[in-house]
């Protein structure tokens, strides 16, 4: 890591899915949004995605049933929406473009939220950054018209709680010499990687706060919850981390597809031609310096029709042994499953995050 000083942005848009409903139609917005995700049979069954601001106010936001949710909103007008999500990804997508060229590097971690490491082009200055940030939000909402929330610091630990302490449509700037003082009064779960089990084992050792937690013996920590996660959560306590803005990653997934010399069920024929698939694949993985998480294979039928079948490995990985023996087991279950033959045949793999051999272990946790 260099020694110039680091800025660190983290965006994060503002009750996303519900603000989407209510840019394409405006005359919502003074109504409780709630948008859910239907997952029974009866019309109530299911949880809520997220919500507006007028509906959080009645008590109703993620993970609410939505029965709960209704009967929370009976007396006040609300609608409740499903999740369309690829149309928030497209809204997203346009955002996430033009939040790239307001940094020097960009990673975007999920639908709604992105770092922007800005060191450069601040030239390291808190006040640049802080002027950046308007402008950036300023623009946004003029030209896709989606609000965001945004936290400043030296690294991305502190400018995501910055982020967290001002919704919606807020700007939180911390100055490294404020940091301390910032986080000393917040309750654990404001640390990312501090979820409920966790804050209660805490809870237990008598650490309520951030600063509880910054003075409590290491050794201590270690002891209940082993060195690394004691070192994290030690260094987190004191706003210090040194995880770096990841490029994100373009390209979403790599496929190769190929015709058989005829139509077959034979599995030693389908392996011969997905193993010539894979080894071009795993070049492709290899070159570009990526990890990928997921693994599928594409059948296309005797009669034209297409089938897919994927699995989502544990950890991500590019290990060419581990793609060969994912793809056989698919092509294994996939000919229990069906009867007709195979026309066609491809691979592809996708989730990719960079290949660092450095890379540390913690930052999963962002
Ligand atoms: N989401 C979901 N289920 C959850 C939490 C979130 O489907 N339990 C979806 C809907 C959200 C989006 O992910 O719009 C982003 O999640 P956030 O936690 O950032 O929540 P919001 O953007 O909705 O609200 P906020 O304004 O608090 O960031
Ligand atoms: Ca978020
Ligand atoms: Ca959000």
């Amino acid at each position: 890591m260099s020694n110039k000083k680091q800025i660190v942005m983290l965006v994060d848009l503002d009750y996303f899915f519900a603000q989407c409903e209510e840019l394409r139609n405006p005359s919502l917005k003074e109504k409780a949004i709630v948008v859910g995700v239907y997952s029974g049979r009866t019309h109530e069954s299911g949880a809520v995605s997220t919500s507006n601001y007028v509906a959080r106010k009645h008590g109703v936001s993620s993970g609410l049933s939505l029965y709960l949710a209704k009967k929370k909103l009976e007396n006040y007008d609300a609608v409740f929406l499903p999740v369309d999500y690829e149309y928030y990804k497209r809204i997203s997508d346009e955002i996430m473009l033009d939040l790239k060229s307001y940094s020097d590097l960009f990673e975007q971690v999920g639908i709604d939220e992105a770092y922007l490491d800005v060191s450069v082009r601040t030239q390291g200055s808190f006040t640049e950054a802080l002027i950046l940030a308007k402008k950036m939000k300023r623009e946004i909402k003029k030209r896709i018209g989606i609000t965001f929330s945004v936290g400043i610091g030296s690294n991305k630990l502190v400018a995501k709680i910055a982020a967290d302490s001002n919704k919606p449509d807020g700007i939180t700037l911390v100055k490294t010499e404020r940091v301390k003082q910032f986080l000393a009064s917040l309750p654990v779960t404001r640390l990312p990687g501090i979820g409920k089990k966790t804050s209660q084992r805490m809870n237990d050792l008598g650490i309520k706060t951030i600063s509880d937690l910054s003075k409590y013996d290491i050794q201590k920590l270690v002891d209940v919850f082993g060195r690394n996660l004691a070192v994290y959560f030690h260094n987190a306590s004191l706003g210090l981390n040194r995880d770096a803005v990841h490029k994100t990653i373009d390209v979403e997934s790599i496929s190769r597809i190929s015709t058989l010399k005829e139509n077959t069920r034979d599995l030693i024929i389908l392996l011969e031609k997905t193993n010539e698939l894979i080894s071009s694949i795993h070049k492709d993985v290899i070159n570009k310096s990526l990890k990928f998480k997921r693994i599928g294979i594409i059948v296309i039928m005797a009669d034209l029709s297409i089938r897919s079948k994927s699995k989502t490995l544990v950890n991500y990985s590019n290990h060419f042994g581990l793609l060969e023996r994912t793809v056989q087991n698919l092509i294994n279950s996939f000919l229990v499953e069906s009867e007709m033959e195979i026309r066609r045949i491809g691979v592809k793999v996708s989730q990719f995050i960079p290949d660092e051999k450095k890379q540390k272990q913690l930052s999963s946790y962002f």
